[in-house]
């Protein structure tokens, strides 16, 4: 509910053009009839966004009450000078100001997410001049005989004052904020269309019934990274650049770990993320860089598995799958895209869920690193280090779901006190946050990155012989109520 507010708000202070006005409009009923329910879709506009404001109720200079002013979504929009003068105040004229009272030529109707033109404080400027602001762009047009920069104004992915807040106050938070060079110029909307990428899993789904994990509560230490326990056969943050692949590239580099620590090291070769991008599509339901679901890549997995990243390697981008269906020997080996080489084909056992703060540690130590889904907020693009918690410093702002990989946890004392976290692997390469982790608060669901953690055991079929003690002895799981063995 309250995003769809925030989302009807936008479009309430975007109204500038009288040429906009329509799809704004249209926006906003559906918005307001999808959040409300009370508005039957196909009875068109609502009353105070029909059209006319100040060809209606004429042009002040100054601002007098109930004069020069219209009724507009809940609130009153203004065609008086004052209502683009002082800059300090809401921008609050009426969407038809610029065209009736200045005489200003309407901009031609363009897509809503492209530009939503306003002005910016800025004044100074040489007619004619285009310049970026952030993610914007200003053209300088006159006014009133006037040099005005007009500018979009979409919301940016580094928010300056967001950027600020939270550098006052990292103390207080316990982590610090970052302007990226990366981030800085692209739209909050990019970020979240091409820097997460995992579909959100239908109501069924979420529900999975977690796995019953047995374990003694003191054999689990107050910190574990399987990056001490492995070294570089961990395999290091991929960057997903501007491809929503969080997806593919979480579900590869957690099969890699399973295998790694499941034969201790001996098959150490990283995962394919690229081969489950472009080739877990036969379904229809996968987007490639535009997202995927969870269930499927691992289901893929399980029954196609994955070659080598060396076989097919990683380039951020979206193409045609390039791997064969072929396999050969024994459904095992696939030869790989553009060489003569071969590549083995891993593969994995049953997805499953895993639950609870100890369950989830249980797990890591056992069987290795988990995928883990959360929900993104702007402020965690600008986390540069330190334990993230999801403050309610960016409350409102539209979210996005990203997936992840958790590969240990630790604590850390903080004013006195002791604060828990997990040791996280993000998908945007090392330059970003701590050499490409993170580390969030452990036990109270931040950001819900507890509430849907999956993982899935590596099939390591033919080196039984050489693990085979060590993991047939605590794989004692019981899924919904039936003991599963593995083997
Ligand atoms: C600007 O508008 C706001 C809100 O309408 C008002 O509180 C403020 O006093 C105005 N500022 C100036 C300089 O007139
Ligand atoms: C941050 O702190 C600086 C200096 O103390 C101050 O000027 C600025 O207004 C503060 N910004 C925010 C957003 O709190
Ligand atoms: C962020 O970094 C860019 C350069 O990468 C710089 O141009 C910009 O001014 C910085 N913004 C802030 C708010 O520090
Ligand atoms: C990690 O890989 C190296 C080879 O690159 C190997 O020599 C080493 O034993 C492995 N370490 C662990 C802890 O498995
Ligand atoms: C385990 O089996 C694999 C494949 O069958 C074989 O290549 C390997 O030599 C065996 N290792 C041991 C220690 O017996
Ligand atoms: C779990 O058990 C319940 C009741 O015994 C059953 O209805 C359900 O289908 C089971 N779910 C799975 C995934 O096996
Ligand atoms: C191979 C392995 O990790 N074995 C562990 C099984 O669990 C017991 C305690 O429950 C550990 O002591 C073993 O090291």
């Amino acid at each position: 509910m309250w995003t769809r507010w925030t989302f009807l708000f936008e479009y309430n202070v975007g109204r500038q053009y009288c040429s906009q006005m329509t799809v704004m409009a249209v926006v906003a009923m559906v918005t307001l009839a999808y959040a409300l329910n009370t508005v039957a879709a196909d009875e068109g506009i609502a009353d105070d966004l029909a059209g006319d404001y100040c060809a209606n109720v004429g042009c002040c200079a100054e601002r007098q009450d109930d004069i020069c002013s219209a009724p507009i979504l809940g609130t009153r929009c203004y065609c008086d000078d004052f209502c683009y003068l002082n800059r300090t105040g809401s921008d609050d004229c009426c969407p038809d100001f610029m065209s009736v009272c200045k005489g200003v030529e309407s901009l031609p109707l363009e897509p809503l997410k492209k530009d939503k033109p306003k002005y910016t404080e800025k004044l100074n400027c040489n007619h004619g001049e285009v310049i970026n602001i952030n993610c914007n762009e200003c053209r300088c047009r006159k006014i009133d005989e006037n040099p005005t920069l007009i500018c979009n104004h979409n919301e940016c992915l580094i928010d300056s004052s967001l950027l600020d807040t939270i550098r006052n106050q990292s103390r207080q938070l316990g982590w610090s904020a970052k302007n990226y060079s990366e981030f800085w110029g692209r739209t909050y909307e990019d970020g979240l269309k091409w820097r997460l990428g995992t579909l959100q899993p239908p109501e069924k789904i979420l529900q999975i019934i977690p796995l019953k994990s047995v374990f003694r509560r003191d054999y689990l230490k107050s910190s574990f990274d399987l990056r001490k326990v492995f070294g570089d056969n961990i395999t290091d943050p991929i960057d997903q650049g501007w491809c929503g692949a969080s997806w593919a590239i979480s579900t590869a580099q957690v099969t890699t770990d399973r295998f790694v620590m499941m034969t201790k090291g001996l098959m150490r070769d990283a995962l394919s993320p690229k081969h489950l991008l472009t080739c877990n599509n036969h379904d229809q339901l996968q987007r490639g860089c535009q997202g995927g679901h969870l269930i499927s890549a691992w289901n893929w997995i399980r029954t196609f598995g994955l070659v080598t990243d060396e076989c097919y390697p990683w380039d951020g981008r979206m193409t045609g799958c390039a791997v064969s269906n072929q396999r050969s020997n024994n459904n095992l080996i696939v030869s790989c895209p553009r060489s003569a080489k071969t590549s083995p084909l891993r593969r994995v056992g049953l997805m499953y869920r895993v639950a609870t703060e100890e369950g989830i540690m249980n797990e890591i130590m056992n069987w290795g690193s988990v995928q883990a889904m959360m929900k993104v907020s702007k402020e965690f693009f600008m986390y540069e280090s330190g334990v993230y918690k999801c403050s309610k410093l960016a409350l409102g702002s539209k979210t996005g779901y990203h997936t992840v990989r958790i590969v240990g946890w630790g604590e850390e004392q903080q004013n006195g006190k002791t604060v828990k976290y997990w040791i996280v692997s993000n998908s945007w390469g090392l330059w970003w946050g701590e050499r490409g982790y993170f580390r969030i608060l452990k036990g109270t669901n931040e950001c819900q990155i507890e509430d849907f953690v999956l993982a899935a055991m590596a099939d390591i079929g033919n080196f039984c012989n050489i693990s085979e003690q060590s993991f047939k002895e605590n794989a004692s799981y019981t899924l919904n109520g039936t003991k599963i063995e593995i083997s």
